[in-house]
Parts: structure tokens; sequence; C-alpha cells
């Protein structure tokens, strides 16, 4: 049986996503809509009981070297289907809502950290200068080049040559683009920190729907802390961690998805992004109960 309890490699990631699609087949569809760079491919994962239910969205592995983002999407995608038939929780969500998952969309740099560079946090394109990679998160259409990104390709926040040059934020726009009104919230999972960042974090602005975005984290913060005493903040962005430019949670809520939150997971610095393998399951166990809460509140409102 697959070990949730380590890290895996893309090509792992990759082949138990198909795997998964052969045992759930019913439940789950894989598509491999965009190649990277480096001619990988950025999987993506269509779940639940009816492929046209309104979409919770979810990516994971934006940033190459925060191992626990892609390891939480693969035990939450094991923990929806295997518990389908036994937990009605499970079951309520995943018969109201389709959920949308992107495991590893930095796939070029997640392997470089296992082959090369564990800290590489970047993609792994090259547009002709010494340096390699764009941070994927300084490279969509939300003030793209603007604050607390830079232009400099050796920097860790080079937004890179034009607004989603990079394949998997591309993929990614894209996604968000077709399916305007579709998408009810967008999870997207980093480490580290323990913080729940909402819009805006390309100025000091704040969202139409504030409010909720704030009673929503403190209630999903809640539940999470209720498992293992993990304690997160929340906040806007430009308030709870800096201006940053070009981040795709400001992009998805600008191009339509009320609801949106940048998550960051464990810890808040002893290991950093070295997070050992023995916190991934309590990391897992505790960010389920968070992202009921925000499933279920999406649930009410349709
Ligand atoms: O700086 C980032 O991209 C995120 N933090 S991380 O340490 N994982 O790199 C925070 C992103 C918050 N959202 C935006 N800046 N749009
Ligand atoms: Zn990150």
């Amino acid at each position: 049986a697959y070990d949730y309890d380590v890290y895996h490699t893309d090509v792992e990631i990759e082949s138990w996503a198909f795997d998964m699609q052969s045992q759930y087949s019913s439940l789950l569809k894989v598509e491999t809509p965009t190649k990277s760079e480096e001619n990988r491919n950025i999987v993506r994962l269509t779940m639940g009981s009816s492929q046209n239910n309104p979409i919770f969205l979810i990516d994971c592995g934006i940033h190459a070297r925060e191992w626990i983002s892609p390891a939480f999407c693969q035990c939450f995608v094991n923990r929806m289907l295997s518990q389908y038939n036994t937990d009605a929780n499970v079951r309520s969500m995943m018969d109201a809502l389709t959920f949308v998952i992107y495991p590893l969309l930095n796939v070029d740099g997640y392997a470089y950290t296992w082959s090369d560079d564990r800290m590489w946090r970047k993609t792994r394109s090259n547009y002709g200068t010494v340096c390699t990679g764009v941070d994927p998160n300084r490279n969509f259409d939300a003030e793209w080049s603007g604050p607390g990104s830079s232009s400099n390709p050796c920097s860790d926040t080079y937004y890179g040559p034009e607004v989603a040059s990079e394949q998997l934020s591309k993929e990614l726009s894209n996604f968000v683009l077709s399916h305007t009104g579709e998408i009810q919230a967008y999870l997207t999972f980093h480490s580290y920190g323990q913080v729940y960042i909402y819009p805006y974090s390309d100025a000091v602005k704040d969202v139409d729907n504030k409010q909720e975005h704030n009673d929503i984290a403190i209630a999903s913060a809640a539940a999470l802390e209720a498992v293992h005493r993990k304690q997160y903040t929340y906040g806007p962005g430009y308030q709870s961690m800096y201006l940053a430019a070009g981040g795709s949670d400001d992009f998805s809520k600008d191009f339509g998805v009320p609801l949106v939150y940048t998550i960051e997971l464990r810890d808040t610095g002893r290991y950093g992004f070295i997070l050992p393998e023995s916190q991934i399951a309590p990391s897992c166990e505790e960010t389920y109960a968070a992202v009921d809460v925000i499933a279920q509140h999406v649930m009410t409102k349709l």
C-alpha cells in the first residue's frame, strides 16, 4: 500500500495518481493537461460523485521545497476516496462539490529539490540569463511585477519575463479563467508559518467580503487547533505576511473566485521547510478538519 507518512518523488506522485484512478474510477479522474518546461506532466485530479458540481479548487506544491504541501494533497485525496463509503461528512462533501486538485504544480522545481538542492523554491525555466527559475507565486496576473517581487532572475522572488510565463501558472490561470462562476473556493497550500492568508497581498487593499474571509479563517483555525493543539494566525496578506504581487490567490480572487486562502502549513520555524516525516500524519489530520469547515461553509451557500 502507498505510504502517506513519507515524502514521495514526483515520479511516485504521478503514478500514485493513476493508481488511485484505477482503484476509485467512479470518484476520480486524472488528467495531464499541461507539460512542464522540463517535459513532466502537470497532474490535475477531478474528484467527487459528479464532475459537474460547484468546484472546490485546491493546489499543492507551487513552491518546490515546501514538501508538506504535496504530501497534504495526497493524504487529503486518499482520505476523501477511502472514507467515502464510511464517513457521512466526507460523503456529503463529495456529493455536493467537485474537488479539482493539482497535487504538485511545480513538478520541475520539486524534482530538483530531490536531485540537487533541497532548498530550491522556484521553477526551472531559464530565459537566457545566468540564473535559473521564476517564482511561480510572483508570476500571476495580479499587479504583476509589483511590490514584493523582483526583476532579477537570480532572486528567489523573480516574477519572470511576462505574466504567466511559467507552464504551471498558465495552467492554473487558464483553469480559473475558463471556470469563472463555477469555482466556489480556492485553497493553495504552502509552508511554513501556520497562517491563513486571504487577499490581498499585491497592495494594501481589502476584499469585498473581508468579514466572510476572516470569520471562516477563525472557524477553520479553531477546528484545526482542536485536533493537535496547533495554532494558526490569519489575516489579509498585506498584514499577515507581506506585500507580494503576482500571487495565485490574488489572481483567483480578481478573476471571480469568491473565497480564497493561501494556507501556510506547519511548522513555525523549528524545522521550517524540512518538516520531519513524523509530522506528515498529524498535519494531515488537523488540516482535514480545517478544509472541512471551509467546504461546509461553501455548501451552506449553494
Ligand atoms: O511568498 C509567498 O509566495 C507565500 N509564502 S511562502 O513562504 N510559502 O513563499 C505567501 C503568499 C501569499 N500571497 C501572495 N503573496 N499573493
Ligand atoms: Zn510557498
